[in-house]
């Protein structure tokens, strides 16, 4: 892995990924591409960024020609809430575009790193220790897609030789981009809240149990993924990779241990909350562990410290 792309650069994941790559490649050699016309400043002080229609393959291929893309990760997606809200929109970015992108690495030879999630479950999986091989039948066009793409990916990869691997996330936390229209974006909303209003009002049930993972935890599997060993990986799309399973009642605990007046209530969101209540309480990921050492470094208490000092200081 020498020259990267980074698709979805501007996004939750690909804004920390992006600065963790660029930390560890040298900045020139970590291309950020995002949908945004106005590209933010922090991308453009710190390394190549481009303007990217992932449904325009031409613009993929423009990229990687240019830039001699070895490695693509591939983050832009519409995420579970506001896919539900424009499905076909939901399915046009998060496969046909993924379609451009395995087609791009076909013809270029470029591994490709692709996010799958805890969405790709339903109602008839088990919640609880989620097995790594286990059926798969989500009920949302974001959960339906990821599940698409984990197949389309494992197909390029014993079809074409195509270096496919991914990862199914938790929900993900972290301070330094808003949240993107997900289901499990109360877990950082709480924390923003806390800090500036001492009180939250969320959309998801106090005992909805969600497998949640601190984002330098979500980037350090993106990494390691790509950079284990290619004979010892054998799930390849993808594997589950898991932390801590929390509910809203947990995480307040947590913060009253640092911010004792902070208080909770609550206004559901039926549509969230049948999504959160589709998805498992906690993964079960033993094979990421045994076949390249998967191992988070946060848990609760230390991410929320750290959520809350960082959240603080950027005030
Ligand atoms: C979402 N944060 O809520 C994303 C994620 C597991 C959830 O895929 O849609």
């Amino acid at each position: 892995m020498k020259k990267v792309l980074v698709t979805g650069a501007t996004g939750q994941i690909g804004s920390e990924l992006t600065t963790a790559l660029r930390e560890k490649l040298g900045m020139e050699n970590v291309i950020a591409a995002g949908h945004k016309k106005t590209p933010e400043q922090r991308f453009i002080d710190s390394g190549p960024f481009h303007c990217l229609d992932v449904n325009r393959i031409e613009t993929i291929a423009a990229l990687v020609e240019r830039y001699k893309v070895d490695t693509i990760y591939h983050l832009a997606a519409i995420l579970s809430a506001t896919a539900e809200k424009n499905p076909q929109l939901g399915w046009h970015i998060n496969v046909d575009g993924l379609c451009n992108v395995l087609e791009i690495a076909r013809e270029y030879k470029c591994a490709v790193f692709t996010p799958s999630s805890i969405g790709v479950f339903g109602a008839e999986t088990p919640k609880d220790n989620t097995p790594q091989d286990t059926i798969q039948r989500p009920s949302t066009i974001y959960g339906i897609s990821k599940v698409t793409g984990e197949l389309l990916c494992d197909y390029y990869f014993t079809k074409y030789g195509v270096d496919t691997r991914g990862v199914r996330y938790p929900g993900l936390i972290s301070y330094k981009t808003p949240p993107g229209g997900g289901t499990t974006d109360y877990a950082v909303e709480i924390y923003f809240e806390a800090v500036k209003n001492r009180k939250y009002t969320c959309y998801l049930k106090p005992e909805t149990y969600l497998d949640l993972m601190y984002m330098p935890d979500a980037v350090k599997a993106a990494i390691d993924i790509m950079t284990a060993d290619p004979e010892t990986i054998r799930h390849r799309n993808a594997y589950n990779v898991s932390s801590m399973s929390l509910t809203p009642e947990i995480i307040t605990a947590s913060i009253k241990k640092i911010i004792p007046d902070f208080s909770i209530d609550y206004k559901i969101d039926p549509l969230r909350q049948a999504i959160a209540d589709s998805w498992p309480n906690k993964m079960e990921d033993r094979v990421a562990r045994e076949e390249w050492g998967w191992m988070p470094d946060y848990d609760l208490d230390a991410m929320t410290e750290d959520m809350i000092r960082n959240i603080s200081q950027s005030r």
